[in-house]
C-alpha cells in the first residue's frame, strides 16, 4: 500500500476535470499540466498547481512524457493519472513513471503491451474460453497461405493490422481475385502508420453491434465487470451516441459476455479500469475483439448505472487497495446516455469547426449530467480532439433516459461555432434509435443516405424560421419555458437536426 498525496494529471479538457474533481473528493493534492495553447484552459485553474509543458502541438507539450515525469520530481508528485488518448496507453511511459519512483494510474507496462497488439492479445486469451471471430491468431504473410486461409473462412474477409486499432489498419476483401492486392497494401500501410506490417484475417461481420464490457482489477487478484456499454452508435469510427445497458443483451448473454471481459482481463494479470471491445453479430453470437487499456470517453454512462466512481477506483486500485465489493454485489439501476458534443458541422461532412463560444449555456435539471471544459466566451483549440463536451442523460428506463436527452438538447445553448447537438436529436427520436433495432451501420444506413443528400426544402426553410422566431420570443420572455419548441410539431423527423442548427442553436 503506498498511499498517493498528490496526482499529476497528465492530460487536457473534460477528461483532465473530470479527473481532477475526484483527485479533490478524495482529498489529494493535485497538479496539472497545459500547453501554451491551454493557458486559459479550466483544468488548469482547477487543479492546486498547474505547469506548462511546452508549445501547442501534442508532440511538443502533453506527449513530452520526460518533461511530465521531471514536473512530478520538482513538484513532489507521487502518482500519474494519463486520462485517455495522449500517453495513457503507452507502455513505454508506464515503464519510466514506474521507474522514477511514480505511480502510474492504470495497467502493468506488460498488460499494456499484451493488448496494445491485437494478435498479442488473442494468443493471451487462447488459454481461456473466448470467442474470437474466425481467422487467424497469428501473423500471416504468405499470401497463397492466406487465400487458403480466407477461402475456408469464406468471403467476405476482413485483413487488420495486429497494431491497429479503432478502425485504423483494416481492409476488406470480398472476393479471392482482389485477396493478393489487397493483402499487400495491408501489409504496406501497417508498415508505415505502426512500423510492423503483421496483419491476420477474420470473417467479416456484417452489421455487428459493438459491445463493451467495463472491467476493474486490484493487485491482490480480484476482477470484476460492471455491465455493458452499447456503442453501435458511430461515425467513421468516432462514437457519436453510448448508453448503458444495451436493449440487446438478457441477463444470461449478459453474464456470459461479463464472464468472458474477467478472463481477458485475467489474460494479462489487468489490474484498474479497463475495457473489453467485442462485436456482437445478429444471432447474437458474440467475438472478443481487442482490450482497451485506459479509462474511456463513454465511462460516464457505467458510472450512471452503476454508482461507482470510476476514477477513484482507479486511484485505490493504483494505491494498492483491494476492491471493495465483489461481483455479486453489482447490479444494474436505471438507464444511461452519452451524446458526444463535437465542434463539427453535420451540415458540412462533419468538418471540425473552429472558434469562440460565444454562448454556452449548459442544460440542468434532473438527470442531467455534463462533463466538458470550456466556459462561455473561451475559444476551441484547433490543435486538439474536437470534442466540446459529453452530455449524459440518466433515467429509470431507456425512455426516460432519452426523454431527458432531448429536453437536455434543448436547454443547451451554445453560438459561434457548430455542433453535433442537433444532430444528437436526429438520431435520438430515429425510430430505430427508439426501438434499440440497429447496428454499427446506423449513420450509414439512415444518415448519409436519406439526410446529408437532401438540401433543405422550401417547407424545411419555412418550419425552421417558425421554429427561430418562435425560440427568440421565448429566449425574450420566461427564462427557458421548456414547451418543447424543437419538438413542436415534428412532422419530418428525418430533419430535425437541421431545425435546430437554422434555429442557431
Ligand atoms: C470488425 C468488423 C466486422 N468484422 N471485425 C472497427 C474498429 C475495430 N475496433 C474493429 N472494427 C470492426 N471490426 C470483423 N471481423 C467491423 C468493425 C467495425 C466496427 C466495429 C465497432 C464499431 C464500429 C465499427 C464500424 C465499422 C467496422
Amino acid at each position: 500500500m503506498t498511499k498517493i498525496t498528490k496526482l499529476l494529471v497528465a492530460n487536457r479538457g473534460e477528461i483532465a476535470l473530470r479527473v481532477l474533481r475526484s483527485a479533490r473528493e478524495m482529498g489529494l493534492q493535485t497538479v496539472a499540466i497545459y500547453s501554451e495553447a491551454d493557458r486559459n484552459a479550466l483544468h488548469v485553474r482547477y487543479a492546486d498547481e498547474a505547469v506548462c509543458v511546452g508549445p501547442p502541438a501534442s508532440k511538443d507539450s502533453y506527449l513530452r512524457g520526460d518533461k511530465i515525469i521531471e514536473v512530478c520530481k520538482e513538484l513532489g508528485v507521487d502518482a500519474i493519472h494519463p486520462g485517455y488518448g495522449f500517453l495513457s496507453e503507452n507502455a513505454d511511459f508506464a515503464r519510466m513513471v514506474k521507474a522514477a519512483g511514480i505511480t502510474f494510474v492504470g495497467p502493468s507496462p506488460e498488460a499494456m503491451n499484451i493488448m496494445g497488439d491485437k494478435l498479442s492479445a488473442k494468443q493471451a486469451v487462447q488459454a481461456y474460453n473466448i470467442p474470437l471471430v474466425p481467422g487467424t491468431a497469428e501473423a500471416i504473410s504468405d499470401v497463397e497461405e492466406a487465400k487458403r486461409i480466407a477461402e475456408q473462412v469464406g468471403f467476405p474477409i476482413l485483413i487488420k493490422a495486429s497494431a491497429g486499432g479503432g478502425g485504423k489498419g483494416m481492409r476488406l476483401v470480398h472476393a479471392a481475385a482482389e485477396f493478393e492486392e489487397q493483402m499487400q497494401l495491408a501489409i504496406n500501410e501497417a508498415t508505415s502508420a505502426f512500423g510492423d506490417g503483421s496483419v491476420f484475417i477474420e470473417k467479416f461481420v456484417t452489421g455487428p453491434r459493438h459491445i463493451e464490457i467495463q472491467v476493474l482489477g486490484d493487485e491482490h487478484g480480484n476482477i470484476v465487470h460492471l455491465f455493458e456499454r452499447e456503442c453501435s452508435i458511430q461515425r467513421r469510427h468516432q462514437k457519436v451516441i453510448e448508453e448503458a445497458p444495451s436493449s440487446v443483451l438478457t441477463p444470461a448473454l449478459r453474464a456470459e459476455m461479463g464472464r468472458c471481459a474477467v478472463d481477458v482481463a485475467r489474460a494479462c494479470n489487468y489490474t484498474g479500469a479497463g475495457t473489453v471491445e467485442f462485436l456482437l453479430d445478429d444471432q447474437r453470437n458474440f467475438y472478443f475483439l481487442e482490450m482497451n487499456t485506459r479509462l474511456q470517453v463513454e465511462h460516464p454512462v457505467t458510472e450512471m448505472i452503476t454508482g461507482l466512481d470510476l476514477v477513484k477506483e482507479q486511484i485505490k486500485v493504483a494505491q494498492g487497495e483491494p476492491l471493495s465489493f465483489r461481483q455479486e454485489d453489482l447490479s444494474i439501476t436505471g438507464h444511461a446516455l452519452e451524446l458526444r458534443v463535437y465542434a463539427e458541422d453535420p451540415q458540412n461532412n462533419f468538418l471540425p469547426d473552429i472558434g469562440r463560444l460565444q454562448t454556452y449555456v449548459r442544460p440542468q435539471g434532473p438527470g442531467v449530467r455534463v462533463d466538458d471544459g470550456f466556459e462561455q466566451g473561451m475559444d476551441i483549440p484547433i490543435y486538439y480532439d474536437p470534442m466540446i463536451a459529453k452530455l449524459v442523460t440518466y433515467g429509470a428506463n431507456r425512455q426516460e433516459a432519452i426523454a431527458r436527452m432531448l429536453r437536455a438538447i434543448e436547454e443547451y445553448q451554445i453560438t459561434g461555432i457548430e455542433t453535433t447537438l442537433g444532430f444528437g436529436t436526429y438520431v435520438l427520436r430515429h425510430p430505430a434509435f427508439v426501438s434499440g433495432d440497429f447496428d454499427t451501420n446506423f449513420i450509414k444506413d439512415h444518415f448519409q443516405s436519406s439526410v446529408l443528400q437532401q438540401t433543405p426544402s422550401p417547407e424545411l426553410a419555412r418550419l425552421a424560421a417558425v421554429l427561430a422566431a418562435k425560440l427568440l420570443t421565448e429566449q425574450k420572455g420566461a427564462a427557458m419555458a421548456s414547451n418543447g419548441a424543437a419538438a413542436g410539431g415534428a412532422a419530418v423527423p428525418v430533419s430535425n437536426w437541421k431545425k435546430n442548427r437554422l434555429a442557431g442553436r
